[in-house]
């Protein structure tokens, strides 16, 4: 049988992100934030005779050997990638390739890249073995649709991580479990992965972190997972495993991930992921208005104290990145102060500030579609890298300018340097102080004697950091070096908490673009020279479906 050749290629993410801090990717002498865990995902999932090399353009540029090598080329992306990869199709059509798409965005609209030679959509576990039987088979186009059921993770192999120039991340990403129980209505987790929450084996998460461990990587790894408590049985069972490896390897890795804020009622499952590394979990918050939580169908954050429940991860060690959303049909009038106040109150540093953009085939796109609320896809959508730049796809309840005044209020209230480093000062009086709220139920352990020698290494490594901040970015600076200066008093926390505080050299020019970018769409709209996209002449671009 002869080799196949595969170049796997990542497009570029659009500028201007929430979550591009190429700042802090710098400083740590990474080029990029996560490498592409879909692609390399499909590169082990390929037979054996077929052969595969990577090149992610957020790392580097196109190696016209690696082009040339190449039988074929895989494309993947997210929707913030879609300029890019349409870009990508036609590039490498145009060098006499033929070009397979896949991925989540290729899932969400399948119509929008009608160019490709190949459309793969869903999870390669379930429909890369049709693509490669019709390869095999001479065909050299086509389109692959997912099958209902969705495959069982606990068969995926390996991701091939030796695929990856490991120094050129932040951070790498693994993945435990796909899909959530939740019904949140602007989620599209839930239609891309399920509601079923799908779990590897703690001997497939074991093997994933030996590769990365042989590799020679440490540091920095994110469980990737939609929501890592989606299946809580399946991770207090595993979690006992990753405490023991860590222990076994001396905890070369420390972990972040995402998980809805019940997490915050489990102080066994808190407790064990304290233990196992986990240092800070994305949580989303979206509002502190009941009635807006009910309403998108985000019932597990309503009946509860938010504050407090974030105050009990903190207790536990583990600090909170948390989402939050202007936008939604019935928030109140006083909507922006509740929201500033909630997060000045759980002492949430940095948040994930949005405006609502109904993502395809959601149930909100699908209520608006209905409602004819939605509007036609524009080429910007694609130009923003988030829904700070691209939100409020779709035409308001209430006047338009009214949101947006309010997200420009909550933006710069919350990433006001002194509110910014106030939460980071607080959070330093709650994090990992068992008293606030967890009760281990096993008696507490001996503390560990300070290895001076390495206290003195690690100490060094970070006011090497604060040195290279204050050259590079003086403005932050001022605000950074009261951080570290006063984490010396809680050295077991001081790098976590620096790590929040190294954010702002990227959030405070991002949160002030936000705010002027804001400011200029109000204007418009005082102009009058607002239209409302479902008035004006639908505009020819590449970018929207082909039909
Ligand atoms: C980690 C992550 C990130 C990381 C980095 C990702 C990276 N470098 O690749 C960060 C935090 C930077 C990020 C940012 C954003 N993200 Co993101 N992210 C994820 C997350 C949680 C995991 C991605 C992952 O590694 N998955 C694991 C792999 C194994 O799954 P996979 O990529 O889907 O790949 C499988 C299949 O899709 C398929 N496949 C994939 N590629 C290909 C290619 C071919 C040829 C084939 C045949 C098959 C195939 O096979 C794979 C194995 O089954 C996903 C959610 C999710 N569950 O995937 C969201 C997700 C991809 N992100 C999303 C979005 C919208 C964003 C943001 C815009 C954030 C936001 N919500 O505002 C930003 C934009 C980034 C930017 N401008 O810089 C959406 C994408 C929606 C869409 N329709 O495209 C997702 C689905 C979730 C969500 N709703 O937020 N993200
Ligand atoms: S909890 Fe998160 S992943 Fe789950 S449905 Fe809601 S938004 Fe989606």
């Amino acid at each position: 049988m002869s080799s196949v050749r595969v170049l796997l290629l990542y497009p570029r993410f659009a500028q201007d992100s929430f979550w591009r801090n190429l700042e802090l990717a710098r400083l740590k002498g990474a080029r990029c934030m996560a490498p592409p865990l879909g692609l390399i995902t499909v590169a082990a999932l390929l037979p054996a005779h077929w052969e595969a090399r990577l090149c992610d353009l957020n790392a580097r540029t196109l190696d016209p050997a690696d082009l040339a090598w190449a039988d074929v080329v895989f494309v993947s992306g997210m929707l913030p990638q879609r300029q890019e990869a349409l870009a990508a199709v036609a590039a490498m059509q145009a060098a006499g390739k033929v070009v397979v798409v896949g991925g989540p965005d290729v899932s969400s609209s399948p119509e929008a890249y009608a160019a490709a030679d190949f459309r793969v959509l869903g999870e390669a576990e379930a429909t890369l073995s049709a693509f490669v039987e019709a390869w095999e088979g001479g065909a050299r186009s086509g389109l692959i649709t997912a099958p209902e059921e969705r495959p069982d993770v606990s068969r995926t192999p390996v991701p091939r991580f030796d695929l990856l120039h490991l120094p050129d991340y932040l951070f790498v990403g693994v993945q435990f479990s796909r899909g959530c129980p939740f019904t949140c209505e602007f989620c599209d987790i839930i239609e891309l992965y399920g509601r079923v929450p799908r779990t590897k084996t703690a001997e497939q998460m074991l093997a994933e972190l030996d590769a990365l461990y042989a590799l020679g990587y440490r540091g920095h790894v994110d469980f990737v997972d939609d929501n890592l408590i989606g299946n809580k049985k399946a991770v207090k069972a595993f979690l006992p495993h990753l405490i023991a490896w860590q222990q076994a390897h001396g905890h070369p890795f420390h972990f972040s991930t995402e998980a809805s804020l019940n997490l915050a009622d489990d102080t066994a499952l808190l407790d064990l992921m304290a233990k196992a590394g986990f240092y800070l979990v994305f949580v989303g918050i979206e509002s502190p208005d009941p009635e807006v939580l009910r309403s998108t169908q985000k019932k597990q954050n309503t009946r509860r104290d938010i504050a407090a429940s974030v105050h009990r991860i903190y207790a536990a060690g583990m600090v909170v990145i948390a989402g939050f959303i202007v936008g939604f049909d019935n928030e109140a009038p006083g909507a922006a102060d509740a929201m500033a106040e909630l997060i000045e109150e759980a002492a949430i540093p940095v948040v994930s500030l949005g405006l609502l953009y109904a993502l395809p085939d959601t149930q909100l796109s699908r209520r608006l579609e209905r409602e004819g609320r939605m509007f036609p896809l524009k080429e910007e959508d694609f130009q923003h890298g988030d829904q700070t730049g691209a939100g409020l796809n779709f035409a308001t309840l209430e006047p338009r300018i009214d949101v947006l005044r309010r997200y420009r209020e909550v933006y710069a209230r919350v990433y006001a340097p002194r509110a910014f480093f106030g939460r980071i000062r607080r959070l330093s009086e709650l994090v990992g102080r068992q008293e606030g709220g967890v009760t281990s139920t096993e008696p507490p352990a001996p503390p560990e004697p300070i290895d001076v020698r390495q206290l003195l290494a690690d100490l060094g490594r970070l006011f090497g950091v604060l040195a290279t901040v204050t050259w590079r970015h003086p403005r932050a600076a001022v605000h950074i070096w009261p951080v570290a200066l006063r984490g010396l008093k809680r050295l077991d926390r001081l790098e976590q908490l620096l790590s929040l505080a190294l954010f702002y050299m990227h959030l405070g020019p991002f949160s002030r673009k936000v705010v002027r970018d804001v400011s200029r769409q109000i204007a418009e709209i005082e102009a009058g020279r607002w239209v409302d996209p479902r008035e004006a002449a639908p505009a020819q671009s590449p970018l929207r479906a082909a039909e």
